[in-house]
């Protein structure tokens, strides 16, 4: 943790620096100054109080030489900071150690911590819900002299197998008779199947042109569920021809 601050120098001959380092039970004093005159010894001091006005050295620090100067103070850093303010002080040289070349003050509270970037929570992939597609396929069953009331989602596929022992088609349609559109299905006999695929809503009349009494609906709703329920059986078994 770097302490550093500067210096509002009250005399900025060499303006720069002091950076105050923990180093676990002792304290770096790091002065970074720009240079004075060259290979000339500095000597600095660390004192109480504040720039400009001085008073009693408290450490001595390493004369700074070439405008640097690190020092390992044997006090913890909390502690130094706790007792401050402390001014840094450089003198010219050790021949004119009475002319100040700088005067910094030293922070006297801690440092701010460098904030830590908070980690960012890794975003838990939320688990994407199977989506739930409609049945493409619905089997029904043509049985019992009927055609089913079938409900399925738009896009399914209905096949229809004819499990009844007549013959029966599934025709777009009422009373037997093709309406031209939707779907018309050859004679089915027994076992034989016939499929359509519903691409729209809606509900949808058929019929069977053997037996015309036999009127059942298809309802292609938006979504599901898919369902089928036995229509309204003939009644007179009667073998239309076709
Ligand atoms: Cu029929």
């Amino acid at each position: 943790m770097g302490a550093g601050r500067d210096a509002s120098s009250a005399n900025p001959f060499q303006a720069g620096t002091t950076t105050l380092t923990a180093k676990g039970d002792q304290t770096e004093v790091a002065l970074n100054l720009t240079p004075g005159p060259a290979s000339v010894s500095q000597p600095a001091f660390m004192h109480n109080g504040s720039c400009p006005v001085v008073s009693g050295v408290k450490y001595t620090l390493t004369a700074v030489l070439d405008g640097k100067s690190t020092t390992m103070v044997n006090v913890a850093l909390a502690d130094v900071l706790k007792a401050g303010p402390y001014a840094v002080v450089v003198h010219k040289s050790s021949q004119e150690a009475g002319i100040q070349t700088t005067c910094g003050n030293v922070p006297s509270t801690a440092p701010t911590a460098t904030p830590t970037a908070r980690p960012t929570a890794t975003p838990t992939a939320t688990p994407t819900a199977a989506p739930t597609t409609p049945p493409s396929t619905f089997q029904v069953t043509v049985a019992n002299f009927a055609l089913p009331n079938i409900t399925a989602p738009v896009g399914t596929t209905i096949v229809w197998t004819n499990k009844d022992s007549l013959a029966h088609t599934v025709t777009s349609g009422r009373n037997g008779v093709f309406d031209g559109t939707g779907w018309n299905s050859a004679v089915l006999d027994p076992g034989q199947t016939f499929s359509f695929t519903f691409t729209k809503t809606g509900t949808f009349n058929y019929t069977c042109r053997v037996h015309p009494e036999l009127n059942s609906t298809v309802t292609v709703n938006q979504s599901g569920p898919t369902s089928s329920t036995a229509g309204t059986p003939g009644t007179s078994g009667d073998y239309y021809t076709y």
